[in-house]
C-alpha cells in the first residue's frame, strides 16, 4: 500500500513556519508515542535545525509503556530532550514550564550576559497532523485557547498564546511530508489517523493495521475478538474473523470487510486492542 499525500494548504504552512521559525528560541516537536520515529516529519527536523528542541512523545497513554520507555532511553543517549505526555490530562504539564526554559537556558544566559532585558520564552509547537498539538497547548495554559478535534487538519493558520508570564507558544497546523521515502511511514502515519482517512481504503489499511500489530502483539487482536491465536494466519483470513465474531453482514449474508476494517481500526485508535507501540528504536 503506497500513501503519498500532501495537502496544498501544507505548502502554504511551511512557509508560514519557516518565517515564523526566526522569532523562536525552541521547537517543541510533538510526535506519536506509538510510532515515535515515523511521527517525525523530517521536514520540521530541517525547519528547527539550529534551535533548541524539545520532543515530547504524546498519547503515551495509548502506547506500551516498555516500548516507551525504550524511547525515551534512546533519545537521551542520542542527547535529545524527550518528554513522555498525555497531553489531556493538565497535571502531566507540572515542571514542564522549568523544563522548556531548561532547553534554551544557554541561550537565555547569553543575552542576560550582553545585558539584554529578561523576556518570556517563545516556542513553536509543530508536528503532525491531529498529534495532539493543540491539546497540548490547551492543557499547558489551561485555557481552551486552541481548536482541537479528532480529525487532522483541525488548525490552519499560526495562533500566539501565552502561557503565564514565562513562555509564549506558538499553535501550528500539522504538517506532513511530501513524500515518504518508506512505505511502512507512511502506513504508520495512516493507521494512527494523521492521514486523512478519506483518501484511504479502509479495508486496505485494516489489513496492513493487521501485519504491523502481529509484528509486536501476535495475540491482541484474537484475544481481543475471541478466537483462538493461530486459527487465522493470513491478514485477510483475520479480518474475515473479526467481521464473523462480531457480525458483520450485508443483506444477503455475505462478510461487510468495511464495517470489520472500521471496528479494528477505531479498536486500536482508541487504545481497546491494548497499549500499543508499533514501532522500536
Ligand atoms: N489518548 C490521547 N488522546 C489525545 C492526546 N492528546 C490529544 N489527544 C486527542 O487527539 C485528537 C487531536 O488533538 P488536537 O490537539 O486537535 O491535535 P492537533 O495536533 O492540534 O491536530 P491538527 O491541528 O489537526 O494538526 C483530539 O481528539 C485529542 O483529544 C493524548 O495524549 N492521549
Ligand atoms: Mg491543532
Amino acid at each position: 500500500m503506497d500513501i503519498q499525500w500532501y495537502p496544498g494548504h501544507m505548502t502554504k504552512t511551511i512557509r508560514m513556519m519557516q518565517e515564523a521559525i526566526k522569532l523562536v528560541d525552541l521547537v517543541i516537536e510533538i510526535t506519536d508515542a506509538r510510532a515515535p520515529n515515523a511521527g517525525r516529519n523530517p521536514d520540521i527536523d530541517r525547519l528547527a535545525n539550529g534551535k533548541a528542541r524539545l520532543v515530547v512523545l504524546n498519547k503515551a497513554d495509548l502506547a506500551d509503556p516498555e516500548a516507551s520507555r525504550a524511547w525515551m532511553q534512546y533519545y537521551s543517549s542520542n542527547g535529545l530532550s524527550a518528554v513522555l505526555m498525555d497531553a489531556r490530562e493538565r497535571k502531566n504539564f507540572k515542571g514542564l514550564e522549568a523544563q522548556i526554559a531548561n532547553v534554551c537556558a544557554d541561550k537565555l544566559r547569553r543575552e542576560k550576559e550582553k545585558g539584554m532585558l529578561e523576556r518570556p520564552v517563545r516556542a513553536m509547537v509543530a508536528g503532525i497532523p491531529n498529534v495532539g498539538k493543540s491539546t497540548f497547548i490547551n492543557s499547558l495554559t489551561g485555557r481552551a485557547m486552541a481548536k482541537t478535534g479528532n480529525k487532522p487538519g483541525v488548525t490552519r493558520g499560526k495562533q500566539w498564546i501565552r502561557v503565564g508570564k514565562g513562555v509564549e507558544l506558538l499553535d501550528t497546523p500539522g504538517l506532513l511530508w511530501p513524500k515518504f521515502e518508506d512505505p511502512r511511514v507512511g502506513e504508520l502515519l495512516a493507521v494512527l489517523g494523521t492521514i486523512n482517512d478519506d483518501i484511504l481504503s479502509t479495508g486496505e489499511l485494516a489489513l496492513r493495521l493487521i501485519s504491523l500489530v502481529g509484528e509486536y502483539y501476535p495475540e491482541a487482536i484474537a484475544s481481543r475478538y475471541n478466537f483462538e491465536p493461530g486459527v487465522a494466519a493470513e491478514p485477510l483470513a483475520v479480518l474475515e474473523k473479526i467481521g464473523e465474531k462480531r457480525g458483520c453482514l450485508r443483506k444477503g449474508g455475505s462478510l461487510d470487510y468495511d464495517r470489520a476494517a472500521g471496528i479494528l481500526l477505531d479498536d486500536f485508535r482508541s487504545g481497546k486492542l491494548g497499549r500499543m507501540t508499533l514501532e522500536r528504536p
